[in-house]
C-alpha cells in the first residue's frame, strides 16, 4: 500500500451495510492506488458489547456507543452513514457542520424535505472542502459501468424504453418477523425506497436521463407481522395471538416513468418474488441497439447491435472481467469473476480518489435527492390511484 496520508473513518452503524463497508474500507487500498489511506478508526453502535464485538470482528481500531462524541473527534475525517433513514438526517448535518467528509448510505433521507436540507448542507459543505456522496454502489457493478459506457459512446442510439425489476424473496414468509425496514418511521418506505430507490439509481446513471413523472401502484399483501422472537400463532378465537406488528410500508412498488428524454420507462421492486434473491434487472432499448443486465449473472452485459449485419445479429454476453472493463484490470484475470462486495469497494476507491483531488463525488447528495422526488412521486401517484381503471 502507497504511504500516502491517513483518511481516519468514522462509521455509524454495524450491521449488514456495516459490515460491507467496513469491508470495502479494508480492501480498497490493498487493490487500487489511492491517494488517501483509509484508516479504520471508530465504528459506532447502540449497544456497548456488539459494537465492540464488531470493531473486533470487522478491524476497527476503536468501538464508541456515542456517534455524536465521534463525529466532534478531531482525529476522524470522515462519517461513513450505516444505519437505518430515519437516522440518515441528524447525523449527516451534525458531521458535515463539524467538517467531515460523509458517505451515507441510500436511500439519502425518509423524505423529500430531509433530503434537501441534507442537500443543501453538503453543497455548502463543499465550499469548505468537504466532500458527500450517497451509497448507491451498484452503479459500481463493472457491467452497469459498463452499460453507461456503450450508452454515452452511442452505440444503442437514442433510448426508447427502460425495464428495470429489483427482485428479492425474503419477505414472501407471511411468518417472517417484523423489522426495522418494515416500519415507515424508521425505513421512510418498504420495497419502493429500500430497492426501488437502486434501480431508479441504476436506470438514470445509465441512460444519463432522470425520470420526469411516473404513474404507480404500491400494494402490502402482509399488514402485520410477530415480532423478532415472539411466541406466535392462532387464538381461541381464530384470530393472530401474541406479539405483532403493523407492516407501514408498501411490500411491493410498480410504476411507469416518463424520462426527460421521453423515453418510457416500467419498475418493479418487490421482496416476494419467490425464488429471486437479488435480482437487480436492467434493459434499455434504443434505435441502434438493446443492454440487457441481471446482478445473479452480474459479470454479464448483454448487448444486442442493430448496426450489424442481420445474418450475426443476436444478443451477445459480454463477459465484464477484460482489463480493458471499468475497475477489473485491478481484480482477478478475465474470467475470474467478481461479486457484490466488489462496487462498495468501488464505492470506496471513487470516492477516496475524488476527496484526494478535491473533486465532488458521484452520486451527490443532489443526484441521491432526485431519487428521492421520484420516491415521493410514486407514493404521491399510488395514493391518488387516478391511472388506475377498474373493469
Ligand atoms: C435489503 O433489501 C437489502 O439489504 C438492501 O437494503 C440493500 O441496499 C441491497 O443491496 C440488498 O438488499
Amino acid at each position: 500500500m502507497s504511504a500516502s496520508p491517513t483518511l481516519r473513518v468514522g462509521m455509524i452503524g454495524h450491521a449488514f451495510m456495516g459490515a460491507m463497508h467496513s469491508h470495502a474500507w479494508r480492501t480498497a487500498p490493498r487493490f487500487f492506488d489511492l491517494p488517501l489511506t483509509p484508516e479504520l478508526a471508530v465504528i459506532a453502535g447502540r449497544d456497548p458489547q456488539s459494537t465492540a464485538a464488531a470493531a473486533a470482528k470487522y478491524g476497527w481500531a476503536e468501538s464508541s456507543t456515542n456517534w455524536r462524541e465521534l463525529i466532534e473527534r478531531d482525529d476522524i475525517d470522515l462519517i461513513d452513514i450505516c444505519t437505518p433513514g430515519d437516522t440518515h438526517r441528524e447525523i449527516a448535518l451534525a458531521a458535515l457542520r463539524a467538517g467531515k467528509h460523509v458517505l451515507c448510505e441510500k436511500p439519502l433521507a425518509n423524505s423529500v424535505a430531509e433530503a434537501e436540507e441534507m442537500t443543501a448542507a453538503a453543497e455548502e459543505a463543499q465550499a469548505r472542502g468537504v466532500y458527500s456522496m450517497c451509497g448507491f454502489s451498484y452503479r459500481r457493478t463493472p457491467a452497469l459501468t459498463l452499460a453507461k459506457q456503450l450508452v454515452d459512446e452511442g452505440r444503442i442510439g437514442t433510448i426508447r424504453q427502460v425495464r428495470a425489476q429489483y427482485l428479492q424473496d425474503w419477505l414472501s414468509d407471511e411468518n417472517a418477523p417484523m423489522t426495522w425496514r418494515l416500519d415507515k418511521t424508521k425505513s421512510g418506505s418498504g420495497s419502493l425506497g429500500d430497492i426501488g430507490a437502486h434501480i431508479i439509481d441504476a436506470a438514470q446513471f445509465v441512460t444519463g436521463s432522470d425520470i420526469a413523472g411516473v404513474s404507480a401502484l404500491l400494494e402490502t399483501f402482509v399488514t402485520r407481522r410477530p415480532l423478532a422472537g415472539a411466541k406466535v400463532g392462532l387464538g381461541g378465537s381464530g384470530d393472530l395471538a401474541g406479539e405483532y406488528a403493523d407492516v407501514t410500508v408498501d411490500d411491493a412498488a410498480l410504476f411507469t416513468a416518463r424520462f426527460e428524454n421521453n423515453a418510457v420507462g416500467i419498475f418493479e421492486a418487490t421482496r416476494f418474488a419467490l425464488g429471486r434473491k437479488n435480482a437487480i434487472r436492467l434493459e434499455i432499448n434504443g434505435t441502434l441497439g438493446s443492454l440487457a443486465f441481471d446482478f445473479e449473472d452480474m459479470n454479464v452485459l448483454e448487448f444486442f447491435d442493430a448496426t450489424l449485419p442481420a445474418h450475426v445479429q443476436g444478443f451477445q454476453r459480454i463477459l465484464v472481467t477484460e482489463p480493458e472493463h471499468p475497475y477489473t484490470a485491478n481484480w482477478w484475470p478475465a474470467g475470474h469473476g467478481l461479486g457484490y462486495e466488489h462496487g462498495f469497494t468501488h464505492q470506496v476507491v471513487d470516492l477516496v480518489r475524488a476527496i484526494g483531488s478535491e473533486t465532488a463525488p458521484t452520486p451527490s447528495f443532489r443526484d441521491a435527492l432526485g431519487v428521492q422526488r421520484v420516491l415521493q412521486a410514486v407514493e404521491t401517484s399510488a395514493a391518488a390511484n387516478s391511472a388506475f381503471t377498474a373493469l
